[in-house]
């Protein structure tokens, strides 16, 4: 399958964009997805092929979250090739860039699903797992555990078993990935027009798998791209991956080094059993220490909530309502802070002075 020129289905394009657009949109501009961001300059593909065009100059002055990201699609002018917008996104991973405002940092946008990847061996992780599923419901994108390497364990079921346990219903797949056999029975999430992000950490066989999926055995391929990454159409090659059976990879779009921010309905869906529990709970602000008539500490007791799940739920809880604290709301809290210690020395002083 050619792709210097693809279909806007094989792109990922579906009712779903098309809804959006109205008659005008449709005679005057045509669509293109983002392959990749360098600063002012994008890649886009479109059934033109590909090009690279210039973020306007206003388009800068916008919010983040309103600038272009890998996976977005832009509506380009037919005859100026400017973009003329971005359409409504299916599903979005973000996350906060450091600084004294909040700012978001996008990641991607329009992935259907998320494998996430882990091997049979140290690294797999279930608190790991967990992170990055929050990760996964927060951005409405369908995670699928993969789990590698399984040529060399015996018990691969106990692996399989372990990650089904995080959540019901949870996907999970156990492969070789430098096998294609094996590799294939991902391919249902790898069809045309469905587009699928990968992460996990290094060495767990992400490259590997990806090339695999690719029908390419030479592995040095991605790694070489990945190592010169700094020319534009290097990146683009790593960005994008165009699967032989129609789908479209994009590699490791960055949540490896994710801290959960603004992640609180992804931590509510992954862990609905203990938010359940909480609800039933005596007291409103139930801590699930000491409490009298708690009903998480009821679960524990009776062996129906896994301690370290619970410890889980209450790190990445902590985690994300640390981070979502903009550093202005930081200040203005220490403000608060400072001010009433001051008062409470100066009361101090007053009683001293009074005896
Ligand atoms: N035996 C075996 N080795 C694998 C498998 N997947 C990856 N590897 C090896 O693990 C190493 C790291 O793989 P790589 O794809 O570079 O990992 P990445 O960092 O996640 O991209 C390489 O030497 C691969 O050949 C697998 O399923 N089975
Ligand atoms: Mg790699
Ligand atoms: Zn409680």
């Amino acid at each position: 399958m050619s792709y210097l020129q693809p279909t806007l289905p094989q792109l990922g394009w579906n009712h779903f964009f098309q809804q959006q657009l109205s008659l005008e949109e449709w005679q005057a501009t045509t669509p293109s997805r983002v392959a990749a961001v360098h600063g002012q300059i994008i890649d886009i593909i479109g059934e033109q092929g590909q090009q690279q065009i210039n973020l306007p100059g206003n388009w800068q002055q916008l919010d983040i979250s309103e600038r272009p990201t890998v996976g977005d699609w832009l509506l380009i002018h037919r005859e100026n090739t400017k973009p003329q917008r971005i359409l409504e996104r299916k599903s979005l991973f973000k996350r906060k860039a450091a600084g004294i405002e909040a700012k978001d940092q996008l990641m991607a946008a329009n992935i259907d699903t998320l494998f996430i990847v882990t091997s049979c061996n140290q690294d797999f992780n279930l608190s790991r797992l967990e992170r990055y599923l929050a990760l996964a419901y927060e951005a409405r994108v369908e995670p699928v555990v993969v789990l590698t390497k399984t040529d060399l364990v015996d018990d691969i079921s106990s692996y399989v078993d372990s990650a089904k346990s995080l959540k019901k219903d949870l996907l999970v797949e156990a492969i070789n990935s430098l096998d294609g056999q094996s590799t294939s029975i991902l391919s249902c999430w790898c069809e045309t027009g469905q587009t699928v992000a990968l992460t996990g950490s290094s060495g767990v066989g992400k490259s590997t798998l990806i090339n695999t999926l690719c029908h390419r055995n030479d592995q040095e391929t991605a790694e070489v791209r990945e190592d010169d990454a700094k020319g534009r159409h290097t990146t683009t090659s790593r960005s994008l991956h165009f699967l032989p059976d129609g789908g479209i990879l994009i590699d490791n779009p960055g949540l490896r080094e994710l801290q959960l921010v603004d992640c609180e309905d992804g931590i509510s869906s992954l862990f609905e059993d203990i938010e359940h529990l909480a609800q039933q709970c005596k007291f409103n602000n139930c801590q699930h220490t000491t409490e009298k008539g708690c009903a998480v500490r009821h679960a524990l007791v009776d062996g129906n909530l896994d301690p370290r799940r619970l410890l889980s739920y209450q790190k990445l809880k902590a985690e994300q309502s640390r981070n979502s604290e903009t550093i202005a709301e930081r200040r203005s809290r220490e403000k608060g802070f400072n001010k009433m210690c001051r008062k409470v020395m100066s009361a101090k002083r007053k009683r001293q002075n009074e005896f």
